[in-house]
């Protein structure tokens, strides 16, 4: 790899996010351009994206139609308020984003990232059992293991400990219920795994600590993502949902991942055919052209703010980015791609093809335990001794060198290519994997 002296010189200002940045400045991975399933390199290599950027280039790469749709908006409109004035495609896009989800999931708040949407949910959700006369549930539960982005209120609901281990008391009032992971009994199951249903009663412990009338809402990623890719358990969800219907419990799906296209259908609530009462989404939204985020509400939470007098604002809350033109222009040309080349749909043509090649590294070395749904994988390599992290973060490196983008979170390395990807593609990606992991300590 090879960077010019006056590249390598300026790298010290960036504190990069999520990164170690002593080891990338001593040897920095630069990407320069990108098209369909490809990086390049800034040496000139390409990668092979197998990770959808950071799950977020769904329609692949600078694809035309959101490349030519973002160039004609920045010339047309740059910029509108987002308070008290409106532009004809943020109303467009709301039409069309609560036209591609299931009623009564019909109305729409605009935000600019993943994390902005759970705060905005979570903020939609107090203020909601307050407006209906239930001011006493104030408590918000999320989940062991959970991510839901990195603002106060996501890491209180998260239970990512290395994400809140630095960051004082967070949020008061919150609860988690345990996670859904168990290799004892699910290690290497395709698809979903067949034991766990009963880890949603985890929600009834909480339930009777708290009490019902304290507690607003429940938070969960109906596939965690980020903490290694944990595929909840068949019924698993439908328990979660009926256990807060019987309680008065909002049920929030944080769909950042899971959105647009991921499982194989538009979102996990088609795919489980569970429905909460919040989604939130960002990331293919765009497919991360321009950040975005959304969160969906049923009709009759955005109703129950719909009352006093005409003039007044019903919800304070909102960003001076939300629904921003550009960000509206990609999105909408995003949904256009999604729609022409059926990419919503297509990881459920492809989820068995994708299964047996993942499953196919099972006999490699330190390989502990494999999972994956829809165009999701995880290959979890068993930990060096008194080194976590270590291996998984060698294969992330050599597979960078060998031409194929993968993502690392502790020992586990994750998968998540653009709905694109082929058949061909699908079988390189394996193919490299299986030699980075055959070459690895
Ligand atoms: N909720 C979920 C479920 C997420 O996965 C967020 C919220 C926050 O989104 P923003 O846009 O604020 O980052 C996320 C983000 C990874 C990885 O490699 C995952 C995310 C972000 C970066 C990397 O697993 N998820």
């Amino acid at each position: 790899m090879s960077i010019s002296a006056s590249t390598t010189n300026n790298l010290d200002a960036f504190w990069m996010p999520f990164t170690a940045n002593r080891q990338f400045k001593q040897s920095p991975r630069m990407f320069v351009g990108a098209k369909d399933m490809h990086y390049t390199t800034s040496d000139g290599r390409h990668v092979l994206d197998g990770t959808a950027g950071l799950w977020c280039c769904n329609a692949g790469h600078s694809r035309p139609r959101i490349v030519e749709a973002v160039q004609k908006q920045v010339a047309e409109l740059d910029y509108a308020p987002a308070f008290q004035m409106g532009h004809p495609k943020a109303f467009e896009l709301a039409a069309r984003l609560a036209a591609l989800l299931p009623s009564p999931m019909d109305h729409v708040f605009f935000t600019n990232s993943g994390s902005e949407s759970v705060d905005t949910a979570l903020k939609i959700a107090l203020a909601y059992q307050r407006t209906i006369g239930h001011g006493t549930r104030t408590r918000l539960i999320g989940r062991e293991r959970g991510y839901h982005g990195v603002g106060f209120g996501g890491i209180s609901v998260g239970g990512i400990v290395n994400n809140r281990k630095n960051f004082g008391t967070l949020l008061t009032g919150v609860d988690h219920m345990r996670h859904t992971h168990d290799p004892e009994r699910n290690a290497f199951s395709r698809g979903m795994p067949e034991s766990g249903a009963e880890y949603a009663e985890d929600l009834i412990r909480i339930i009777q600590l708290h009490d019902p009338s304290t507690i607003a809402a429940v938070i969960v990623e109906p596939v965690a993502g980020s903490t290694g890719v944990l595929i909840p358990p068949k019924n698993y969800l439908e328990r979660l949902r009926a256990i807060c219907d019987q309680h008065g419990i909002l049920l929030i799906f944080d769909e950042v991942i899971t959105g647009f296209g991921r499982l194989g259908s538009p979102f996990a609530t088609d795919f489980f055919d569970v429905m909460p009462d919040i989604i939130t989404t960002a990331k293919g939204l765009t497919s991360g052209v321009v950040p975005m985020g959304a969160v969906f509400c049923t009709k009759s939470i955005y109703e129950a703010f719909m009352t006093g007098p005409d003039h007044m604002i019903e919800l304070f809350h909102g960003y001076t980015y939300s629904a921003h033109p550009i960000a509206c222009a990609a999105a909408l040309a995003t949904l256009d791609t999604y729609d022409e080349e059926g990419l919503l749909t297509r990881a459920a043509d492809l989820a068995q093809y994708w299964e047996d090649g993942l499953h196919s590294l099972k006999d490699c070395p330190h390989v502990i335990d494999i999972r994956n749904l829809g165009l999701i994988g995880a290959v979890e390599l068993e930990g060096i001794v008194g080194e976590p992290t270590k291996r998984a973060f060698s294969a992330f490196l050599k597979a960078y060198d060998d031409g194929i983008l993968i993502r690392t979170t502790g020992d586990i390395i994750a998968l998540s290519p653009p709905l694109i990807i082929s058949k061909e593609q699908i079988d390189e990606l394996f193919d490299k994997l299986r030699t980075v992991l055959n070459a690895i300590d």
